[in-house]
């Protein structure tokens, strides 16, 4: 495979470089892009050092690609999808350009893997990270009972923001340390021993756009219209996995052993639900790992339909990074 990574210094983009080697996807040739910034750089893959090239407006940088991984911001994505795609590259976009295009899937391989088939444009869209995450504990009990309602409350971590926004909680906690004023740049507000209700721009309903993205993305990806999400999305001071309590509403009840069997044998979901023994996923434990964790499982008690439960996963893998490397996977595995 030949394969591109466009905006290798963020955060996603050196987290593809990892997933990459630690997937061992097949690579033959390895072309690595950046902006002015970045451009000129090396990075080191299984061994052998790679200079990052200026991302242009020329289309024969790109030919003979395989797979691109694009991770550059929206504005990015759109300016240069044709450029990327010209030549039949399939560009998988992290950014929120083109999720909401009919003409771009919108892509969870363990939930609608085989969309990514059918890409007009050549551009298949990765959810934005809350979304990814939720979606992968979603889809067992959408298939014992369709889901009716969910609302959500998402904790996510800094790195959602960047590399800059993980720099700069640390950052706070070392000031705070010293006696000094906390640096307040990426986030609105001081991070560090805070909780900021607030992810992206408020729109008109009051939502954030984040609390819409989990709106519209679901439904894209479950393929179910008619689905509701109500989310309150809050930024909190852990350095780079989220964390997301759900209550979900089906159209029959559904039991917690049911549930439970459903959880423990779905693809990508890891199940850590022993409350006696303390244990539940924490984000913490699920930073830099693959899976989505599910614990503290129980009947919602304020509806018979309900359930409801606590997952964590890790913003840059499966919530970015993996997740994007599995589209490529699962078109490899399943090439029609
Ligand atoms: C955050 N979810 O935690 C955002 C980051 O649409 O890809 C990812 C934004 C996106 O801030």
């Amino acid at each position: 495979m030949k394969v591109a990574i466009v905006g290798v210094s963020g955060a996603v983009g050196q987290e593809f470089l990892r997933v990459l080697d630690e997937q061992n996807f097949p690579i033959d040739e390895l072309l690595l892009f950046g902006s002015e910034r970045s451009a000129g750089r090396t990075y080191s893959f299984r061994g052998k050092d790679y200079t990052v090239r200026l991302l242009r407006e020329e289309p024969e940088d790109f030919r003979g690609v395989d797979f691109a991984f694009v991770s550059a911001g929206a504005s990015v994505s759109k300016k240069y999808a044709d450029v990327i795609t010209r030549h039949g590259a399939v560009m998988i976009d992290n950014s929120s350009a083109f999720r909401m295009d009919p003409d771009v899937p919108l892509v969870v391989p363990e939930v609608n893997g085989d969309d990514a088939f059918d890409a007009p444009r050549g551009v298949i869209a990765n959810p934005n990270c809350t979304t990814a995450i939720m979606v992968v504990a979603l889809k067992p009990l959408n298939d014992i009972s369709p889901i009716r309602r969910i609302h959500v409350a998402t904790y996510q971590a800094a790195s959602g923001a960047g590399a800059t926004g993980m720099d700069e909680l640390v950052k706070q906690y070392a000031e705070l340390a010293e006696g000094k004023k906390p640096t307040v740049e990426k986030f609105a507000y001081q991070l560090a021993y805070n909780l900021i209700p607030h992810i992206d721009v408020f729109l008109d309903n009051d939502y954030t756009k984040e609390e819409m993205k989990m709106f519209h993305e679901t439904r894209k990806i479950m393929h179910s219209p008619e689905l509701s999400v109500s989310s309150t999305c809050v930024r909190v001071p852990v350095v780079r996995a989220h964390s997301e309590a759900v209550w979900v509403e089906t159209e029959r009840p559904i039991s917690i052993e049911e549930a439970r069997k459903a959880f423990s044998t779905a693809e990508g979901l890891v199940v850590i639900d022993e409350p006696a023994e303390k244990k539940y996923p924490m984000p913490l434990d699920a930073a830099g790992t693959d899976p989505v964790f599910l614990g503290r499982l129980r009947k919602d008690i304020a509806n018979p339909n309900g359930l409801t439960f606590w997952l964590c996963g890790d913003q840059i893998k499966k919530g970015a990074a993996l997740n994007a490397v599995q589209i490529a996977q699962y078109m490899i595995a399943h090439k029609k």
